[in-house]
């Protein structure tokens, strides 16, 4: 999954991409590259971050989803909003990814269970600007475990359809750096969930942990721009743990990497990793 961050103040690329006509041309380029699916995002969720509000958001995504799904690419759509979700799948957009699992917006899991399409189901506890707060955990593969499986419950019980739900941890939402590096080795316990199994999703791409631990000797962290070569490494063991998709700022390398752990996996006897969701597109 490739990323398209339609903001002026994404912690990871620092408003590249915040023209519509930026936006559509790098979403054109990540699908050139290899990605799967190009994920579509107005509202940043950098630690700190303020909300923007819904017209702003739906002014920023507006074109470039309508562009990307015209082109013919699988196009998801993040998004914590159901207005905002609803325009996108309007659009034709095939995936929602919620990193408040639903918690932000109580309209969002009913709007997807009638639009009958994928779910990304991320574990979160509370918005940006005071997300550090909620950092505690006793457990936190247990706690996050746990509180996603709820989710689940509770988007099933909206009327999602099971099979067509991703979870994913949330690297770095309401999570400080020591909390990530558990979750991520334990993603099979994180997608197998009252007895059921579901696709995992990594967002590990250019986050601070990883910028944390590559600082140099005076404890300066590395910035997110030189933190790439972190996230392939991130995503090919991801993914040879059985992860279904990572989502990523740069294609190439981390499609690479995919491909090296699928080779991993199927000299290991593990098969291809699973389950997988159906989201494809056009071309
Ligand atoms: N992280 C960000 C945004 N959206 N979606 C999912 N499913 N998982 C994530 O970890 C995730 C996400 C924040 O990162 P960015 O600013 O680089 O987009």
């Amino acid at each position: 999954m490739g990323v398209v961050n339609v903001t002026p103040d994404s912690f990871s690329d620092g408003g590249q991409w915040y023209r519509a006509d930026a936006a559509i041309a790098h979403g054109l380029d990540l699908a050139a590259q290899g990605a799967d699916i190009v994920d579509v995002g107005g509202e940043s969720t950098r630690p700190g971050a303020q909300r923007i509000d819904e017209d702003e958001e739906l002014r920023r995504i507006g074109p470039v989803v309508t562009e990307l799904v015209r082109a013919g690419l699988a196009t998801s759509i993040d998004t914590m909003r159901a207005r905002v979700a609803q325009f996108a799948l309007d659009a034709g957009a095939q995936l929602v990814n919620d990193v408040s699992g639903g918690l932000a917006d109580p309209d969002m899991p009913r709007l997807v269970a009638a639009a009958g399409v994928c779910y990304v189901v991320v574990h979160w506890r509370g918005h940006s600007r005071d997300m550090y707060s909620r950092a505690v955990y006793a457990d936190v593969v247990g706690e996050v475990r746990d509180e996603l499986a709820r989710r689940v419950d509770a988007v099933v019980h909206a009327g999602v359809d099971p099979g067509c739900i991703v979870v994913d941890p949330g690297l770095g939402f309401g999570k400080r750096p020591e909390h990530n590096w558990p979750l991520l080795t334990h993603l099979a316990e994180l997608g197998t969930l009252a007895g059921s199994t579901f696709p995992v999703l990594v967002g590990a791409s250019r986050k601070r942990f990883l910028g944390n631990l590559l600082a140099g000797p005076d404890g300066t962290p590395r910035p997110f721009s030189d933190s790439d070569a972190a996230t392939v490494a991130t995503t090919a063991l991801a993914a040879a743990s059985g992860a279904w998709c990572a989502r990523v700022h740069q294609v190439p390398p981390n499609a690479d990497a995919v491909r090296v752990a699928a080779a991993w996996r199927d000299a290991a006897g593990a098969g291809t990793a699973g389950p997988a969701v159906p989201v494809t597109g056009r071309s």
